[in-house]
């Protein structure tokens, strides 16, 4: 049994039930050990003493997928209609390999690993979640990114037949919906692209086929089924910030010190919670990555770029 160095996990092989509570039980029994050993590689960095697995029906059930409603629940409602195969990627702008790919060759070769993560919603509300990625670096590097790419830009299918979402009228996104990272962020080894959860297949709710996971940042960064990406030397105008600039900025790094405009983000609420144990708990600088991330922001006034 490993946990303190993720097994090399193919996204095509199942992990039967069974191993997998079993593994999460041994998480929940050492979290002392995996929070304080040195053994430790970047799989479950930045995971606290009191921190366990979330239950898999929420996530899979309570999700932000504006795509599908705006309802936690609509994602799991309304997602099982998309159709993740075949699933084409458009690479563009400061690279040397450009144009339209099949997802299966991008990551052809490459082994999911297993990442257990803290996951901080700027609602502030958290989870901790066994997500099944490959480093983004890994894959960005493929397409030999020139020294004009300062930035990437992620960008989510637009399909308005298959995302009800997109058909509502009182959506105000002006889709597809749009992220991005400074590259120095998308190289940094805690910066995955998930294809899978829980040991399976990414659910369609989740983000299929695949989705970005920073998770020393707000949730809104972690673009869902992803179908381009674009090397550029502006700052991305990310969906949420083009929304509500006062409310959203680009770089979201999670920070108890700096407010939500209308909510304090001191601490959050690790679900499941409950009207009798709102399992309120302190939010960290970084979400609890600041060891491996908080050189990227040196000498950056964190409460300007927020
Ligand atoms: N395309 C797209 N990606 C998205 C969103 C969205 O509405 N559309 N919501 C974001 C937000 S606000 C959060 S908190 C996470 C939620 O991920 P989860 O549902 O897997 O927990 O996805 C992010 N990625
Ligand atoms: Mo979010």
């Amino acid at each position: 049994m490993l946990i303190g160095k993720s097994p090399k996990i193919p996204t095509s092989e199942i992990i039967s039930e069974t191993t997998y509570l079993n593994r999460r039980k041994f998480l929940g029994q050492s979290t002392a050990l995996i929070a304080g050993s040195s053994l430790l590689g970047s799989a479950n960095a930045g995971l606290q003493p009191d921190d366990e697995i979330t239950p898999e029906d929420i996530v899979t059930q309570f999700n932000n997928f504006y795509e599908f409603g705006t309802d936690k629940s609509d994602p799991y409602e309304n997602a099982h209609t998309l159709t993740t195969d075949p699933w084409t990627v458009t690479v563009s702008g400061a690279a040397k390999k450009t144009g339209e790919f099949a997802f299966e060759d991008i990551i052809k070769g490459m082994t999911a690993e297993e990442r257990i993560y803290r996951f901080r919603c700027v609602e502030a509300w958290s989870m901790v979640v066994p997500w099944m990625g490959i480093e983004l670096k890994k894959i960005l590097e493929q397409f030999e990114p020139t020294g004009d790419a300062k930035y990437v830009e992620f960008k989510t299918l637009v399909r308005p037949e298959e995302m009800p979402g997109q058909r509502s009228f009182f959506s105000s996104i002006d889709w597809p919906y749009v992220e991005g990272l400074r590259m120095d962020e998308a190289y940094n080894p805690l910066s995955i692209m998930v294809t899978g959860l829980f040991g399976k297949e990414l659910p369609n709710q989740n983000g299929a086929p695949w989705r970005l996971m920073v998770p020393w940042k707000y949730g809104f960064k972690s673009v869902k089924s992803i179908v381009s990406i674009h090397f550029t030397d502006k700052q991305p105008l990310n969906t949420w910030q083009q929304l509500q600039a006062s409310e959203y900025g680009f770089y979201a790094n999670v920070n108890p010190a700096v407010s939500h405009p209308r909510w304090s983000q001191a601490s959050e609420r690790r679900l499941p919670s409950t009207l009798f144990n709102t399992n309120r708990r302190p939010t960290l600088p970084f979400n609890g990555y600041a060891e491996e991330v908080a050189h990227l922001y040196k000498g950056m006034d964190l409460k300007k770029f927020y």
